[in-house]
């Protein structure tokens, strides 16, 4: 692990350099600077809920009027947030290098507003809802106006928000594609997540086995830091523009 501050940027700028296919791993820490609350940081989500509580299938069966009031809730507080300058670095760091491929835990949709193309969103996106009797039927609802009623498929089927909920798997081509690019990079860099959230969790040893350098970038330590090559502590909303700017 690298001594924090200017010398992490330093090194973290010199293996970027050296770097033909980089991978970034981000989670909700990557929003946070726009304004969009974390789960398990200080600020936290509307409800004392935590989402191992309120995202699972039971959940939604048990209740899916609550389960779509909080997504709802939350879909208003991503529609008024913007990309921040760590979003936009990332989209221009896309362009610098032969293969860079953004794996984000994210379901805001932020990343592709800032521009960011080769982007895999691991846990699915809240602005999409899927049927419940036919997952394939996907419905885009960002800019929708929520009815009195919960949504339905004009199947007559409930609709639920398009995200992978705890206790469902990830899809499996979005991870497939995940871990063959991790496997493959050179650096991967693994910014604004508690690192507590499997499968992703598990991606940053898959790159360690391989002949990645892994650089975290977080306000907090977290499971990985002690396993992280390098360590820049401080808002990613800061430091990925300085990372972009010194490549
Ligand atoms: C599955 C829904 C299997 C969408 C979410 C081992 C292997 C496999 C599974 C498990 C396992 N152990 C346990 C499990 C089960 C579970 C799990 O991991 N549980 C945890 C809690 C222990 N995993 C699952 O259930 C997964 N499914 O494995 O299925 C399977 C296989 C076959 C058949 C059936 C089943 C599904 C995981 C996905 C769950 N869905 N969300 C939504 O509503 O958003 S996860 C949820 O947590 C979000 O998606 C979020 O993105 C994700 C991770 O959280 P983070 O993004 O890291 O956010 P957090 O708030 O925690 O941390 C923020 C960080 O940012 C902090 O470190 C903070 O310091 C930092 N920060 C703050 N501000 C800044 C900053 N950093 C930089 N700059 C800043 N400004």
């Amino acid at each position: 692990m690298d001594a924090n501050g200017s010398d992490a940027i330093g090194r973290a700028v010199e293996a970027l350099r050296c770097a033909r296919a980089v991978v970034a791993i981000t989670g909700a820490g990557m929003s946070a600077e726009s304004g969009v609350p974390t789960f398990r940081g200080s600020g936290g989500l509307w409800r004392t809920f935590r989402p191992e509580d309120l995202a699972t299938p039971r959940a939604f069966a048990r209740d899916p009027a609550l389960v779509w009031e909080w997504y709802l809730w939350r879909r208003g507080r991503i529609a008024a947030a913007r990309p921040n300058a760590g979003h936009v670095a990332l989209a221009q760091m896309e362009r610098r290098f032969a293969a860079f491929t953004l794996l984000t835990q994210n379901v805001d949709g932020l990343h592709l507003d800032a521009g960011s193309r080769n982007l895999v969103e691991l846990h699915g996106n809240i602005w999409r809802a899927r049927c419940t009797e036919e997952p394939r039927r996907v419905f885009d609802q960002r800019g929708d106006t929520p009815g009195e009623e919960l949504p339905r498929c004009p199947c007559g089927a409930l609709l639920r928000p398009d995200v992978v909920w705890f206790g469902e798997p990830l899809d499996p081509v979005a991870l497939d594609r995940a871990a063959a690019a991790v496997r493959a990079c050179d650096v991967l860099l693994v910014i604004g997540t508690s690192a507590v959230v499997y499968p992703v969790a598990s991606l940053p040893s898959l790159a360690r086995h391989g002949q990645a350098l892994v650089v975290e970038i977080n306000v907090d330590e977290t499971p990985l830091t002690s396993e992280a090559d390098i360590v820049v502590r401080g808002p990613s909303g800061a430091i990925l523009p300085q990372l972009e700017r010194l490549l």
